[in-house]
């Protein structure tokens, strides 16, 4: 299986690395919709939130927690950012491991197109 973010994640490619754990890598999108836009995620191959399970909820915790860490060092953290993750084809999914997008220093928008 070729998947680029297990290659970032293990270091085998080099991403611009903000965040990493045992279980997690934070790193910053190579097409940033806003000044700060780090993807987060699980260092295990997960495809998709819906192969996610009971026993994931930990992992699930930790990428949450892991983007509040960074948008706290960014100081970001008090005039807000958005967490968003998508899944399949109708959310916009183009890579095929789960990660958490962590979008900060501009005004959002919302609803989101
Ligand atoms: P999504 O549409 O939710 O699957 O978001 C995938 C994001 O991944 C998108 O914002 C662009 C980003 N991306 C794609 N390929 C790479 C890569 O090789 N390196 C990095 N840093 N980001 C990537």
């Amino acid at each position: 299986m070729d998947c680029i973010f297990c290659r970032i994640a293990n270091g085998e490619i080099k991403g611009d690395v903000v965040y990493q754990d045992d279980e997690v890598v934070g790193f910053r999108d190579l097409n940033p919709q806003a000044p700060h836009h780090v993807l987060f995620v699980p260092r295990r191959h997960v495809a998709t939130v819906n192969e996610f399970d009971d026993a994931d909820a930990t992992l699930i915790g930790k990428l949450v927690l892991a983007a509040g860490k960074v948008a706290a060092d960014l100081g970001v953290a008090d005039e807000g950012y958005r967490l968003v993750t998508n899944c399949n084809g109708n959310a916009g999914q183009t890579v095929f491991h789960v990660h958490l997008h962590m979008l900060a220093g501009r005004v959002m928008r919302w609803p989101p197109g």
